[in-house]
């Protein structure tokens, strides 16, 4: 059961983000018309193009997916471990979070800000933007710190039992987050807010784009592992099935931890100023962490045809079919299940990304954000889509007013990603940059920049974006139709998240202990990124003043 007192926080967690992504995503869908020429303007109804964009990427990819792991995680934390959660940390943790996306986001929304959500230099912002994401990153440690005390009571009350494997994957989750906001921390509270201030005179851009990829690449994961505790404690059971490996599953979380952070300069293969030798490290290593998600697909695939077949399945494939896809009771199945299908494109593409020599050729053209749409805004926004819509109609006791439309979101997502992403690949390996405001430049006919070679991709990728606005707005129709719907007390109180059994509940001490995990992973980092720290600190580069 979900501690009654946290009910209405993890309501707030979840609802207030979910409306501010309504601008979030009306600002994807402004970015595609723009990119195909639609809109050959600076500005769209008062909003600049780099001022649409940095509100797309902040709320959509930084406040809508920490609130959403908090939410998330306070959840999980209290059902499964059935231990309170500290009230004061929790509303403390919340408060600074609201705080601190007010005030970003007022220089956002009044164009003095418009860093992007990868806000290093030498872009430079309004101090308060800065201010509002330190708010709203120590709300979320506050939020996780409030959860030790009563896992460390667990602990001693239940002497050698397994963690539950949802409680694993959320402390996996914000080990890596605690990790890795502590470089974003310093770049942030020591660089950019001083400089922003104007009290230093310029800015080591170079050490700043290395401590922010430190903290940008572990960041994915962050949005991600809150959607593999999903898919390993609630999709088997919603799939009428069990989880078919308990050790796979830990060993993917607990390998994440170690894994996740020492790989950022993947992101950097084209940076001067560090040595190709770390870049190579770099490279191996981010192989490395696809590793657990394959044995994610594989544990999660097995766990789905486990359910598939104890509903009558057949055959090789055929047991595909008793998915419940179309199930209206289950309508939260397809959010998981078409995550799942999207993260196999945004996986591979990944890899490819990571091959040292394949990245220069794709590197900030369009193929990146066709990429990245396959997995933050696949598996992670379907993901924090279907879980809201759940939690909170749990929670408040209240049934899906409108399953079937509900059920379309998914696949509605799901066509839209699929055909952005298409034409995003396709003009990215043609040398479509990304970021670009192609209506005023390579898609404006009258312009001597014009390319006509381009235009089909963009065309595509503003018809996907517009097919997942849509599937938005049925979201927020299915949304507010249940939010109005009557309450049932006795739902509301009889609530909890779908959890899976195990059919193998291997007993491995190798994962039942987060501390080795811990130490191996920043042993990872101290060898991967102290020597290029060295480099970049020995530079002496000219500071840029922005
Ligand atoms: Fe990435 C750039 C490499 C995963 C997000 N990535 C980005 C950026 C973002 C992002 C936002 O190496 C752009 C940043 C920016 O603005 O510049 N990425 C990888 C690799 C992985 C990966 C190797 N990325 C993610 C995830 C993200 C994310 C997850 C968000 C949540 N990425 C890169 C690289 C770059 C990059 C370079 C920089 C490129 C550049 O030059 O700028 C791996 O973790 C992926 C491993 C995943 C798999 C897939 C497993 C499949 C599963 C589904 C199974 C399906 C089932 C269903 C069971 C190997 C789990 C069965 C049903 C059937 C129908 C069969």
């Amino acid at each position: 059961m979900i501690q009654k007192e946290l009910r209405p926080i993890i309501l707030v967690e979840l609802l207030l983000p979910l409306a501010l992504t309504i601008f979030g995503v009306y600002h994807g869908v402004v970015q595609v018309l723009y990119r195909a020429g639609v809109i050959q303007d600076l500005e769209f109804l008062g909003i600049g193009y780099y001022q649409g964009l940095t509100a797309h990427g902040v709320i959509n990819a930084i406040v809508l997916t920490t609130f959403f792991a908090v939410a998330f995680g306070n959840a999980v934390i209290s059902q499964t471990l059935g231990q309170s959660v500290s009230m004061v940390g929790a509303r403390i943790g919340l408060a600074l979070m609201v705080l601190g996306t007010l005030v970003a986001a007022w220089p956002i929304f009044t164009g003095k800000a418009n860093v992007l959500y990868t806000f290093y230099a030498p872009l430079k912002a309004h101090p308060l933007f800065y201010i509002g994401v330190v708010f709203l990153v120590v709300g979320s440690w506050v939020s996780f710190w409030a959860w030790i005390p009563g896992y460390r009571r667990w602990r001693r009350e239940n002497p050698g039992r397994k963690t539950p494997i949802g409680a694993v994957g959320i402390f996996a989750s914000f080990i890596i987050w605690q990790i890795c906001t502590l470089p974003v921390a310093y770049e942030v509270i020591v660089q950019l807010i001083p400089w922003s201030l104007g009290w230093t005179p310029g800015v080591n851009v170079v050490l700043s784009r290395l401590l922010f990829w430190f903290f940008g690449h572990p960041l994915v994961y962050f949005w991600l592992l809150p959607v593999y505790v999903m898919y390993y404690m609630t999709l088997p059971q919603i799939a009428g099935g069990k989880l078919y490996s308990d050790f796979y599953g830990r060993l993917a979380f607990m390998s994440f931890i170690v894994l996740s952070a020492p790989l950022g300069l993947h992101h950097q293969f084209t940076e001067p100023a560090l040595s190709s030798g770390y870049k190579f490290l770099h490279a191996a290593l981010t192989f490395l962490v696809a590793v657990p998600s394959l044995v994610t697909a594989f544990t999660v695939a097995a766990s789905l045809e486990h359910g598939a077949r104890r509903e009558g399945g057949k055959g090789l494939f055929a047991w595909w079919g008793k998915l419940p896809h179309f199930d209206e009771r289950r309508w939260l199945f397809p959010y998981l299940f078409m995550g799942l299908v999207i993260f196999i494109l945004g996986g591979l593409t990944g890899l490819i990304n990571a091959s040292y020599g394949m990245s220069a050729l794709v590197h900030n053209t369009s193929w990146i954000p066709a990429h990245f749409h396959l997995t933050v805004a696949g598996p992670v926004f379907l993901g924090i889509l279907g879980m809201s819509l759940y939690l909170s109609l749990g929670l408040l006791g209240k049934e899906c007013a409108s399953p079937r439309a509900a059920l379309a979101v998914p696949y509605l997502w799901t066509l839209g990603t699929f055909t952005f992403s298409a034409g995003l690949f396709y003009g990215g390996i043609h040398g479509v940059p990304r970021r670009t405001n192609l209506g005023m430049s390579f898609l404006d006919p009258s312009s001597d920049a014009y390319r006509r070679d381009w235009v089909a991709g963009e065309y595509a990728g503003a018809v996907g974006g517009c097919i997942m606005g849509l599937a938005v707005l049925v979201f927020f129709y299915a949304l507010v139709r249940s939010l109005l719907a009557p309450r049932s007390q006795q739902a509301a109180d009889a609530f909890a998240l779908p959890e899976s059994a195990a059919y193998h509940d291997e007993d491995v001490p190798a994962v039942k202990n987060f501390r080795p995990w811990v130490i191996a992973g920043v042993i990872a980092i101290l060898i991967s990124y102290v020597p290029p720290l060295v480099q970049v600190l020995g530079g002496n580069y000219p500071l840029a003043a922005g």
